[in-house]
């Protein structure tokens, strides 16, 4: 097979990155080793900055969520006895939309059938070869069990955390630079409208906690948990009881529902530079992840995707080589400021391990900054205009 673009994962970053190289008038052909039915089912993000949904107006994928999600001009930050809003707009002048990354996803499969994408579910064995010389390959067994080539112009590597792309990178040319938190989230999707206008973001000595919400009648939640936790130890009432001891506010109660989904997710920080190497691009969590509490990992995914899809139209349709070549150094740009903030909010939120010597000490830090980031408009501005996405910098 020969193909101007071969893309590894169906994700949003590959979906997305096949609908902005359609509008160029590039082909593309995605591989994805999980079934179609899979990727429709998973459950992840639910923020999306305002530059984010330009994005996918822009290339025409944010019908359904113009008509179904939900614009948020505010959030929740809550410690034991206080609920304070911090207002987006009066704050920087814009506001972020509340539509689940499953939605997006969906969408965005559909879109890319209809217009005839070829996409390659249940494949293994992905490799990619040749990446550093003008004629890379993506060589996998498809479905039926047939070894496959894609012969590319280009390949890009947006296969999430745990895919082979990042690795094909030599090691001797690619740093990392991590953090692993000694904490994970266990997340719930539960059949109840949502107990609060706007997102909460609670910290109290037993942990973390978050309401998040996907339509009027189902809501998403979080609690703090121990990296190690298993899911078994959380029957749902226990569940429930945790996130009202955790959420508890005088005047205000949590409405529980039947649990749709519930897993753990452990928390990191990771970047892996560079994002590119000879003709092949890394993209979203390929190449990066951020703990979900800045809610930022899916809005870094779109913007390495439009400035990709750019970057490749620019170098395919006019021959121009400015825009690969700054691919990775201005996409990191990004990164690390997403990667700031993310690290900035996890630490002000999530309470040290009950054995750690510093617990009292930084617990009390972790009030006082709560404090002072909802008191000071200064404060209130560098938090809002960090969660919108109003001052990061979009392709
Ligand atoms: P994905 O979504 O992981 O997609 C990668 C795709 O590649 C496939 N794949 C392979 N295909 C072929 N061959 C291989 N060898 C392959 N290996 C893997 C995978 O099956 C998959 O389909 O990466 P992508 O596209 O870069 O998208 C990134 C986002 O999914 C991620 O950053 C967000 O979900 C992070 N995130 C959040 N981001 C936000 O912006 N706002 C949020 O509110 C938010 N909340 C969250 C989150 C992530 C969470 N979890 C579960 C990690 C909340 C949670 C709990
Ligand atoms: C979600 O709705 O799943 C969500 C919202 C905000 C976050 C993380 C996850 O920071």
């Amino acid at each position: 097979m020969r193909t101007q673009v071969a893309i590894v994962g169906s994700g949003p970053s590959g979906l997305l990155l096949s609908q902005i190289l359609a509008q160029h008038g590039i082909e593309s052909v995605i591989v994805e080793n999980r079934s179609r039915e899979y990727v429709l089912a998973r459950i992840r993000a639910g923020v999306i900055e305002h530059g984010g949904v330009d994005v996918l107006t822009e290339y025409g994928v944010a019908d359904r969520l113009h008509r179904e999600g939900q614009r948020h001009d505010g959030v929740y930050l809550q410690w034991p006895g206080e609920r304070r809003r911090i207002d987006f707009v009066e704050s920087c002048g814009h506001s972020v939309w509340v539509y689940g990354q499953t939605e997006i996803t969906k969408d965005m499969i559909e879109i890319r059938q209809a217009a005839g994408q070829q996409i390659f579910w249940e494949v293994s064995d992905t490799a990619i070869v040749d990446a550093d010389t003008d004629r890379p390959k993506v060589t996998f067994v498809d479905a039926d069990g047939n070894a496959q080539v894609i012969e590319a112009d280009y390949v890009a590597g947006c296969d999430g955390f745990h895919g082979v792309s990042r690795e094909t990178i030599p090691a001797s040319i690619r740093s990392v630079r991590q953090r692993i938190y000694p904490y994970a989230w266990l997340g719930i999707l539960a059949e109840v409208a949502p107990s609060t206008d706007e997102l909460i973001y609670a910290l109290h000595p037993d942990g973390f906690a978050m309401h998040s919400m996907r339509s009027e009648k189902v809501s998403r939640l979080y609690l703090q948990v121990a990296p190690d936790d298993d899911i078994a130890n959380w029957s749902d009432d226990r569940i429930w009881d945790g996130l009202s001891t955790r959420m508890a506010l005088d005047g205000w109660s949590l409405a529980s529902g039947p649990t749709l989904e519930k897993s753990i997710t452990p928390m990191r920080s990771f970047v892996s530079a560079p994002m590119r190497w000879g003709r092949l691009f890394l993209a979203g969590d390929a190449s990066h992840i951020v703990p979900p509490t800045g809610a930022k990992g899916l809005n870094l995914a779109i913007a390495d995707v439009k400035r990709l899809g750019l970057a490749l139209a620019s170098k395919i349709n006019d021959g121009s080589d400015d825009l690969i070549d700054r691919y990775s150094d201005d996409a990191l740009e990004r990164v690390w400021q997403s990667t700031h903030f993310s690290w900035w909010m996890t630490s002000m939120l999530h309470v040290p391990a009950a054995d750690d010597p510093d617990r009292d000490f930084l617990l009390q830090m972790q009030l006082t900054q709560l404090h002072n980031v909802t008191s000071s408009p200064t404060s209130m501005r560098y938090l809002a205009e960090n969660y919108t996405g109003a001052v990061l910098p979009w392709p």
